[in-house]
């Protein structure tokens, strides 16, 4: 969390990264002669596969059947790798990453880590390099450490559904989540991992003791607060840019047995911001903390009524939205059973607080578990009319508090015509309560909302469901913020050119790219997020093979970079 305002803290963050960096080079690259390139021998496409090809690994390389590591949940973006690695060990992801390194700038090979597969424009796929299956690196069991710091040591290709399920035969359960729990550990870090409980816990990056790294010249590091921790801090949140996280140490807690879940409407989105806001400052709130647009629909509130139920049911039948925007906040408690007899009446004292519209409050006790994965019960629903594998062109927007009224003005009372593509997600955070130095990028103020537009797109339609139409109203919003200076943050951020990814890190970009040539000098791993590219020596022979090779491929992505 860089506070872009605070020269200070920018300048406090190289300065621990200038005493790091000598550290790291001692430790880290001794075996590595960054500084001194390699002077390899020339190996061309042909060469660099063979030499892939004749590797031998715990698990395997396949050059065939590679088409699934081109698609993602985004649907949109498709770029083939020269092959697809299955690793069974550390040491198959070290060795080919090694192997790659040291053929210095005379391959184009470069490395993806590929997790569940969820990244929304390509970010874990590879042009014409080796993507890694992460999945394929899971182990039956988990390593768990009770006590009054408990955690789980778990593979980076563990998918969080699972650690929910080990960790609750424990009594435990991880602290900070993600909306859905179909994700790798692997790919939620290298991002933030953002849900209602950040507000208080951080996002899933703030709640790891230690990571295991392959870093971008093959080495295998162990890294925490305490030990190499400029590296620590450098991939989570890093995008993947400095290593491949292959093990995680997660931070747990004792879990709850259920959970009272409990909507209820505004139409004002001032008074819903304020008691949003009001929530997330107090100390004795609930455990969960979000919220959702609703423009222009009807018949919202029957849905809800087979789950929730109504306070006021007579009333809630009479209430519609007069064709007015809605806002919806979306709150939890956590309770175990020897709770219940006091638990509603805590509720009703956190809500006797709240500006809601009073006919509108509905409630609703789940199991815990039920409630961390019910975003995977609307994929079912969609899976079974066939509307989950479309495209998801999905923007995520980090907007500071000063700024969060004039974009709801615009982008909810003017852009948006309606929200029936897909969820308008409302989650506000304070950035004090967060731990400082990730390389997660997000506004120079502490009490920030993160504002997420999840459109599906009906594949064929021109009209308002259309990847066209939603494209173009993500635009419109990223105009206006862009007009109106609103000091916003991209989300899981995609941009084409470097110029805009120098614009999104703003003063820490300095660190970032330094970081960059310490982790991964030669910008060999996560080629899909379009920051850097991967620097190449081209000798006449290799020119040659690539202009044939090059004839007949679609776009290489790395061509709009810089
Ligand atoms: C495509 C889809 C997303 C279906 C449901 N969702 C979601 N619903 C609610 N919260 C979410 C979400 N995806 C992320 N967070």
């Amino acid at each position: 969390m860089i506070n872009f305002k605070q020269n200070t803290i920018a300048l406090r963050i190289l300065t621990v990264f200038l005493v790091s960096f000598t550290i790291n080079r001692k430790n880290l690259c001794s075996n590595h002669p960054f500084f001194t390139p390699i002077k390899s021998p020339s190996v061309h496409f042909a060469t660099a596969h063979s030499s892939l090809a004749e590797m031998i690994f715990d698990g395997h390389l396949s050059f065939e059947n590679t088409e699934h590591t081109a698609k993602d949940f985004g649907g949109r973006y498709h770029f083939m790798p020269s092959a697809v690695l299955y690793p069974k060990s550390v040491s198959d992801i070290s060795s080919v990453v090694k192997n790659i390194f040291q053929m210095g700038e005379t391959t184009e090979l470069t490395v993806g880590a590929r997790g569940h597969g969820h990244s929304l424009e390509g970010q874990a796929q590879a042009h014409r390099g080796v993507v890694i299956n992460m999945e394929s690196l899971r182990e039956p069991e988990m390593s768990f450490h009770t006590g009054i710091m408990p955690y789980v040591d778990v593979s980076a290709g563990e998918l969080w559904i699972n650690i929910l399920h080990k960790s609750l035969k424990h009594g435990l359960a991880p602290k900070s989540w993600t909306d859905y729990l179909h994700l790798t550990v692997g790919g939620t870090l290298s991002n933030a991992g953002i849900s209602g409980q950040a507000f208080e816990h951080g996002p899933q990056i703030d709640n790891v003791y230690q990571l295991q790294v392959v870093t971008g010249t093959g080495e295998v590091v162990i890294c925490s607060e305490e030990q190499h921790s400029d590296l620590f801090h450098a991939v989570l949140g890093g995008l993947g840019q400095f290593g491949i996280i292959t093990r995680a140490r997660i931070a747990l807690e004792p879990a709850p047995k259920k959970v009272k879940w409990i909507r209820a409407l505004y139409s004002d989105f001032t008074i819903f911001s304020k008691d949003q806001e009001r929530l997330i400052a107090s100390d004795n709130s609930f455990n969960y903390i979000e919220g959702f647009v609703i423009i222009n629909r009807t018949g919202l509130l029957d849905n809800w009524r087979s789950s929730f139920s109504s306070k006021d049911p007579i009333q809630a039948n009479q209430f519609t939205s007069e064709g007015r925007v809605l806002f919806c906040l979306e709150v939890a408690k956590y309770f175990n059973l020897e709770e219940s007899d006091h638990i509603d009446k805590d509720i009703d004292n956190l809500l006797s607080d709240l500006n809601y519209i009073q006919s509108t409050l509905f409630l609703s006790e789940v199991s815990y578990v039920d409630f961390l994965d019910r975003v995977h019960v609307s994929e079912l629903k969609l899976q079974e009319k066939g509307l989950w594998e479309v495209p998801h062109p999905w923007l995520n927007l980090l907007i500071p508090r000063s700024s969060v009224h004039l974009f709801a003005q615009e982008v909810f009372g003017n852009i948006l015509s309606d929200t029936s593509n897909g969820p308008v997600l409302i989650y506000p955070v304070n950035k004090s309560r967060w731990k400082n130095g990730t390389s997660m990028v997000t506004p120079a103020e502490n009490v920030f909302y993160l504002i997420a537009f999840l459109s599906s797109a009906i594949p064929s339609s021109t009209g308002k469901d259309g990847l066209e139409h939603i494209l173009t109203q993500h635009q419109r919003i990223l105009n206006f913020c862009g007009r109106s200076n609103l000091g916003i943050k991209q989300y899981l951020p995609h941009y084409r050119t470097q110029e805009e990814w120098k614009a999104h890190f703003g003063t820490f970009w300095e660190v970032f790219s330094k970081r960059k040539s310490i982790y991964d000098p030669l910008a060999i791993l996560a080629p899909g997020q379009r920051i850097f590219q991967k620097r190449r020596h081209l000798d006449n022979e290799d020119l040659k093979l690539n202009s044939s090779v090059d004839k007949g491929l679609d776009g290489n992505p790395s061509k709009d970079i810089i």
